[in-house]
């Protein structure tokens, strides 16, 4: 019987080759995409995302066991396509226009990833109007943003205004981070969910879309 548990332990040391090949012999041996992705795959990125709250593991090691995740979920993806399995939601994300910092973002994005949710990275440097597009697109439950400079937090407000101009925001939630920002901030500029980091991302993200 294949034992998940394996699977989670070797993405939690971002052992990638091993992931890869683990997740295609769980699916050999029977097991269902769902199951490999939520007790195997997401499990083991939960830890990960615990661990980095509470400072025992770091940006790099975080960074690594994302890239095994991507490696099952690699495998996964055209047999979850196949099973029809829903995404926990989906989500655009991107960091703000004028800025050009991606590495908390991408984190952030492959954080959510592993936590099953479908996320639309926009990149860098986004300008309003290309939020606002995203975010009307079928079935988009969270717009994501990212700032790390104090010159480019105010986009935040100007984003959530031109959604809310647009009529978005009574279908979709708005979720704002990044270095500078904080709760208050979130608060100020009506935004409906702050994270500090990466793995409170994946906590607000859930609370947000309510799963
Ligand atoms: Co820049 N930079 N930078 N920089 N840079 C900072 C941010 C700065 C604090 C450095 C400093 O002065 N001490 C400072 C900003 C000061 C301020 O405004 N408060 C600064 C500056 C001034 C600049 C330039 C203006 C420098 C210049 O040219 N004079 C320039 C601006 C360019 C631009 O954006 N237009 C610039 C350029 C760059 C590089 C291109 C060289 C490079 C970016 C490379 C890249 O991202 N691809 C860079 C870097 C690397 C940094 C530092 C050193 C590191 C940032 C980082 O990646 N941290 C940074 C100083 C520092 O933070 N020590 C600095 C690691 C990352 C994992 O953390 O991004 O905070 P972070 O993400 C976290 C959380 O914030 C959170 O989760 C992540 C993971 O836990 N999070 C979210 C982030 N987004 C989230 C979204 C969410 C939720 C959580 O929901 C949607």
């Amino acid at each position: 019987m294949f034992d998940l548990k394996t699977l989670s332990e070797y993405l939690q040391k971002g052992d990638a080759k091993k992931v890869g090949e683990l997740t295609a012999q769980a699916l050999a041996e029977g097991l269902s995409p769902k199951t490999i992705l939520s007790e195997g795959l997401i499990a083991g990125m939960d830890i990960v995302g615990a661990k980095f709250k509470k400072n025992e593991l770091f940006v790099p090691e975080v960074l690594i066991a994302a890239r095994a995740m991507h490696a099952g979920l690699d495998v996964l993806k055209p047999k979850l396509a196949e099973t029809g399995a829903k995404p926990a939601g989906r989500i655009v994300i991107g960091t703000v226009k004028g800025d050009l910092h991606d590495i908390g973002k991408n984190l952030v994005k492959m954080m959510l990833q592993g936590a099953g949710f479908d996320v639309r990275d926009l990149g860098i440097d986004v300008t309003t109007d290309k939020f606002v597009a995203a975010a009307g697109e079928e079935g988009v439950q969270i717009v994501a943003m990212s700032a790390l400079l104090s010159t480019t937090m105010p986009q935040m407000r100007i984003i959530i205004e031109a959604l809310h101009k647009a009529g978005l925001l009574s279908k979709i939630k708005t979720m704002v981070g990044g270095a500078p920002i904080s709760q208050k901030y979130a608060t100020e500029i009506g935004a409906d969910g702050f994270a500090p980091d990466a793995a409170s991302a994946v906590d607000k993200a859930r609370q947000l879309v309510g799963v």
